[in-house]
């Protein structure tokens, strides 16, 4: 299965992700090339609509303290639910879908949220620190929301300014 990135600014990214109701042999090809495309991008978290699947999947592969990412710590999370948060947390993100552009975000800084595993067995994971970030950023995406959909007027402005003259400068190159 070959997959491509969708970009910002594709229409598609805003698109609300379906609930994942068949748990079969399509579900599972999907996740199994979203893993290694994941990685080959440079990615720790891929949402399905990133990908062109507007389901309610998501990966993520969070790296060790060496900064280096494990097949055994590959988390698959279907139709996720966030039933309790606290705290407040701000980190620098990114994004597959936004290239090159990274900007503080305001998340919660705990989460605990209930999924389904490719098999559609219920869940529960209790995350913090990196892990809580991504897994908001990446359920943000199943709504069609984008980290720089929580930036400021002024920072988004800006963020819009320097992202044409990048995509513009990309163009020219081709
Ligand atoms: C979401 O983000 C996330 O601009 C996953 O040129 C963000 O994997 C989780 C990436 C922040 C936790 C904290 C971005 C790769 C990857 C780029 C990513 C790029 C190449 C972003
Ligand atoms: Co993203």
């Amino acid at each position: 299965m070959k997959l491509t990135i969708v970009e910002y600014p594709d229409k598609r990214l805003k698109e609300k992700s379906k609930e994942v109701k068949v748990f079969d042999a399509n579900l599972h090809k999907l996740l199994d090339a979203m893993h290694p495309f994941m990685i080959e991008t440079n990615g720790i978290g891929l949402a399905a609509i990133q990908v062109n699947h507007a389901i309610r999947a998501l990966v993520l592969n969070l790296p060790d303290e060496e900064g280096e990412q494990h097949p055994e710590n590959l988390l698959e999370i279907i139709n996720p639910v966030i039933t309790h948060k606290a705290g407040e947390t701000t980190y620098q993100e990114g994004c597959l879908s936004v290239p090159k552009f990274y900007e503080d975000v305001k998340r919660y800084e705990t989460v605990v949220v209930n999924y389904q595993d490719r098999y559609g067995n219920t869940k529960t994971l209790e995350a913090d620190e990196l892990l809580a970030i991504a897994i908001q950023h990446e359920i943000d995406h199943l709504e069609g929301i984008l980290f720089i959909d929580h930036l400021s007027y002024a920072r988004r402005k800006k963020f819009e300014k320097e992202y044409k003259r990048m995509l513009k400068e990309r163009k020219s190159k081709k």
